[in-house]
């Protein structure tokens, strides 16, 4: 069960985030009314929100998610792959510095949070485009210390590794249908995503509820036979930036 989360509030300069997806510039006010949704579910689902402002001259600052990686035990404040993106790290650490040990990953390596599954006690690690070699061997290091069994994945097609799986409860893993066969997660339980819909690969356990990208509906019919209740939320503007519902808070 998750307590608390960190997010921070989309600025007006979203639209100058980085990004890959063709979905041309994002609206900020409209980015700003999903994401006001998005905390507001959060906290009905039982967290203590802290919200952070908007970071002027850093637009990708509100996917906190790629900023740490927060296990009970430790927090691990991230040195994201994307150079623009370094200075998001500080402020986050801040409020994190209140509830967990903190521990750094430093040069050369590189990890964006987004590449970190944690569920139970494994962890997989994806080895990206953002998230080097030598951050994820500090990453694991770190964890493996405390007791996580860790997986690195290389991640191929996509940003992150959470762009391709995430747990959605009991053992079970949402797993884009490309990444099926990886054998990194054949010993849990898979449910598929069907090619068209990989971006609900994006989905969020929060406090045995799942958060659902809206508008993916072969997937919602897949993850309803899990029996969790369900949100639907419409991140169209978060998706510009290559973001999702995962990437826009720290949960723990
Ligand atoms: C970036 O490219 O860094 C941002 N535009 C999107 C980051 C999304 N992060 C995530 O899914 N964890």
């Amino acid at each position: 069960m998750f307590s608390h989360a960190i997010t921070r509030r989309p600025g007006p300069d979203l639209a100058r985030g980085l990004t890959t997806a063709d979905l041309g510039p994002p609206d900020s006010s409209r980015a700003l009314v999903q994401h006001t949704a998005y905390v507001a579910a959060l906290r009905d689902l039982g967290l203590a929100v802290t919200e952070l402002p908007a970071l002027p001259g850093h637009a990708d600052a509100c996917f906190v998610e790629d900023t740490a990686v927060v296990v009970p035990e430790l927090a691990v404040v991230t040195r994201p792959g994307a150079p623009s993106r370094r200075g998001e790290t500080a402020s986050v650490a801040a409020v994190l510095a209140e509830h967990r040990e903190l521990a750094t990953i430093t040069p050369p390596g590189t990890v964006d949070g987004g590449d970190v599954l944690v569920a139970d006690r494994t962890c997989w690690i994806g080895i990206s485009g953002r998230t080097n070699a030598s951050g994820a061997e500090q990453l694991a290091s770190l964890l493996g210390a405390r007791g996580y069994a860790c997986r690195l994945v290389p991640v191929t097609g996509g940003l992150h590794l959470k762009s391709h799986a995430n747990h959605v409860g009991d053992r079970t893993l949402l797993l884009a249908e490309s990444w099926s066969a990886r054998t990194e997660f054949a010993d849990w339980s898979r449910i598929t995503v069907p090619a068209a819909e990989t971006y609900a690969c994006n989905t969020l356990l929060v406090n045995g509820t799942l958060l659902v990208p809206a508008g993916y509906r072969d997937t919602a019919r897949l993850l309803a036979g899990l029996g969790l209740p369900m949100l639907a939320l419409d991140t169209s503007e978060i998706r510009k930036l290559d973001g999702g519902l995962t990437c826009l808070s720290l949960r723990f």
